[in-house]
């Protein structure tokens, strides 16, 4: 059966997981692979409309934490089963900008939940869905932080719910994703984030090269 590839790109925000995303794409399009690219939350309708709850308060209201775990793992669930294994089972590559890795590092090691209950919700959102490679795009807090503040300069929609948390917020998401990495080292490349966008993406290229093309 053929069966493409999923790499998800996560990290603390400002990592650069977009930029790098389009340039990797880009490298795998000229090989004549076909390639989806989606972000969490969103990536369906369904998805879409939650992240419009979940970062801008489209519901009216704040959700509570529990309530953000859920809807994270309900729009999860949806781009699983309607892109994400489709694009597989044709023999795809995927390239998601986020994943539960995100839940497990915001709501996880950020808010404080379990991390092990998190996983388990995790693994109830995507089922057999892993990911074959998790790009983790480490940066510290405040040049990430630099970074989106520049993009948001002149723009109307300021910092989002999330973006708009503490910095020692930022900081334990970032700690934990460190710690994910250290946890599950067969699936995630930690990749120096705070350089200028080209050596990033070729030590990128010799990850993913590395690992799915390896006769090269
Ligand atoms: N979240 C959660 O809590 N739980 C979950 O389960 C999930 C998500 C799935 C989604 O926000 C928010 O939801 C996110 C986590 C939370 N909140 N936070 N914080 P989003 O999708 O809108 O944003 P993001 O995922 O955090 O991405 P980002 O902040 O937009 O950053 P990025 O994708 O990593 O970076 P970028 O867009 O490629 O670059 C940002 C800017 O930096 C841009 O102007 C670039 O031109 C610039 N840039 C990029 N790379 C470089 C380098 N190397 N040098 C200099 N400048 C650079």
């Amino acid at each position: 059966m053929v069966h493409g590839r999923l790499i998800t790109f996560e990290g603390p925000e400002g990592g650069g997981k977009s930029t790098q995303a389009a340039m990797l794409i880009a490298r795998l399009e000229e090989r004549g692979l076909e390639i989806i690219y989606t972000r969490e939350p969103g990536g369906t309708k369904l998805g879409e409309a939650i992240r419009g709850i979940l970062q801008y308060d489209a519901a009216g209201e704040d959700p509570c934490p529990e309530s953000e775990v859920l809807l994270f793992e309900a729009s999860r669930a949806q781009l699983v089963r309607k892109v994400i294994r489709p694009a597989l089972e044709r023999g795809a590559w995927v390239v998601c900008d986020r994943f539960f890795d995100s839940t497990t590092a915001y709501q996880g090691f950020g808010r404080g939940f379990s991390v092990e209950l998190i996983e388990t919700i995790n693994r109830f959102a995507i089922g057999d869905t892993l990911p074959d490679m998790t790009l983790l795009l480490d940066v510290n807090i405040s040049l990430g932080m630099q970074r989106c503040a520049k993009r948001q300069e002149g723009k109307k929609i300021k910092y989002d719910r999330i973006e708009s948390e503490a910095l020692e917020f930022h900081e334990k998401v970032r700690q934990g994703y460190l710690e994910l990495a250290r946890r599950y080292p067969d699936r995630f490349r930690k990749v120096d984030a705070m350089r200028h966008p080209e050596p990033i993406a070729a030590d990128i290229w010799t990850l993913v090269s590395d690992a799915f093309f390896p006769e090269n």
